[in-house]
């Protein structure tokens, strides 16, 4: 890359992120300075893994600390751009990044691009799961946790990267241009960070911006905010849908079909997949799409049979629709990774009858009242857990409701609530920070509960 910079400010040192960019320039012989907001005692941990000759600014983030002369700033995902710092930056012309461009510009290969609301870390590892399947030399990173800017040494000529991308990374994208890219599905998240749903959604479509006339762009046709804008997208755009049969790839007769030189054909049968729920259909359209397309710009021959028998052996991932355990009849399932309401919509589809729903946690700013036509038909009783159960309830007054004062009374709870041949299901349709460290934590709470449980019952 052009490598016309010295002297480097990384804003947010994180837990990865900011860690593993400052460790990456200071490895190329760069001036690194790593700011955060926390003070040192608090990363005490994360500054010892630094390179020697990283300095840390910790405790504040003033727009002074721009005095020292920096020739670029690479931003770790979880700061907005909107802070002062990052303000005074930009009126002085210093190139702000983030962390994926800086990745970017260092990385070998081809580059297939994941975004959306929901559904991405999915996705993004059951593409990387068939491309290994296939004997690609497939590279899985980005928002789904592990730090892009650390995989690059991992690139070559002939490896594809797959990567997760966030809105909060694709905001200080810059010449960044994957191959392939695809948008899930869109519905209304983070409106801490954003002013507007249009904001989020618009820095969700710079995943496009830079992609020419041969690259692909892979869209979800059924949702609104996609279809609607579906004029925008680059040249060779295809779409997916699970009723509309005149797409690129849909669902009929319990199968996904593809167009393929103008017929369609059947190539994955749902009832084979350990993944399950319509919105796993739409994601297993969208990997597939994004690997026939990859093919095709490579010119590449499909083998459609191993391409549905790689799909047929994903497992799935923990907290997505994870079984939990059985009791008394009971299905328990761990969603811990629903933050969204349009997680749990789709988690409420897999419902086959009836459920008990485990719901609440911290609130990202989301208009929460559309939660009761999301569950209604399904719900039987909803245990309320977290900071958010004063506001659930009076949203869930039409429903019968109990509060639950940690996980293990809401697992113990539902349980009585429910009747044999429920699904139990953890959905949160919130962030976890009121009661845990992250999703992770909650998820694995939730699951050691239900053993618990399970083994004092059974
Ligand atoms: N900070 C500042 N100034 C500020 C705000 C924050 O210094 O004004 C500091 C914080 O104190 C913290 C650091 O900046 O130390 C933020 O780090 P980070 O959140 O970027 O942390 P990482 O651990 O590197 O995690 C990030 C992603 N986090 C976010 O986007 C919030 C991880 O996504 C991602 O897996 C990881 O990089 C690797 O790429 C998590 C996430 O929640 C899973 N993503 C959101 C989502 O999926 O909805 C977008």
């Amino acid at each position: 890359m052009d490598d016309d910079f010295q002297k480097v400010l990384v804003v947010g040192l994180g837990f990865r992120t900011g860690l593993a960019s400052a460790n990456f320039l200071a490895k190329l012989g760069k001036d690194v300075t790593v700011t955060d907001i926390k003070t040192h005692d608090e990363l005490r941990d994360i500054i010892e893994k630094l390179s020697s000759g990283v300095k840390v600014i910790a405790g504040f983030q003033s727009p002074s600390i721009l005095d020292e002369g920096f020739d670029l700033i690479v931003l770790s995902p979880g700061v907005p751009v909107t802070i002062p710092l990052i303000q005074e930056a930009l009126k002085r012309d210093i190139p702000v990044v983030a962390e994926i461009e800086l990745a970017y510009r260092y990385m070998k290969g081809m580059i297939i691009g994941i975004t959306g609301t929901d559904g991405k870390s999915t996705t993004t590892s059951l593409t990387g799961h068939v491309l290994k399947e296939l004997g690609f030399k497939a590279i899985v990173g980005g928002n789904i946790g592990i730090p892009l800017i650390s995989l690059v040494g991992e690139t070559s000529d002939d490896s594809v990267a797959v990567i997760e991308l966030s809105s909060f990374q694709l905001e200080t994208i810059d010449s960044f241009k994957p191959d392939v890219s695809s948008i899930l599905n869109l519905t209304p998240d983070h409106l801490d960070r954003y002013n507007s749903m249009e904001d989020y959604f618009a820095a969700k479509k710079r995943i496009f911006k830079n992609q020419g006339d041969d690259d692909y762009f892979i869209y979800n046709a059924d949702n609104e905010y996609l279809e609607r804008d579906k004029n925008l997208y680059p040249p060779k755009t295809l779409s997916f849908s699970t009723t509309n049969e005149s797409r690129d790839a849909f669902f009929r007769d319990n199968k996904i079909w593809f167009k393929r030189e103008g017929n369609y054909i059947p190539v994955v049968e749902a009832e084979k997949l350990n993944i399950i729920g319509i919105h796993n259909i739409q994601n297993v359209m969208a990997a597939l799409l994004m690997i026939f397309a990859l093919f095709d710009k490579r010119g590449i021959k499909i083998d459609y049979d191993k391409v549905a028998q790689a799909c047929y052996c994903f497992k799935g991932l923990e907290h997505r629709m994870e079984f939990a355990g059985v009791i008394k009849g009971r299905t328990f399932v761990n969603d811990s990774k629903a933050t969204t309401i349009g997680a749990v919509e789709m988690a409420v589809k897999s419902i086959k009858d009836k459920g008990v729903l485990i719901i609440g946690g911290r609130t990202k700013g989301d208009d929460y009242t559309r939660l009761a036509d999301v569950v209604r038909g399904k719900a039987r009783a909803i245990v309320l857990i977290g900071e958010s159960s004063e506001l659930f309830a009076e949203i869930f007054k039409d429903f019968r409701c109990v509060r639950a004062t940690n996980m293990e009374d809401a697992v113990a709870k539902a349980l009585s609530e429910s009747c044999e041949g429920d699904m139990i299901l953890l959905s949160p349709a919130c962030a976890s920070f009121d009661m845990f460290s992250s999703y992770d934590e909650r998820g694995k709470v939730f699951k050691a509960c239900v053993k618990k449980l399970s083994e004092e019952l059974n």
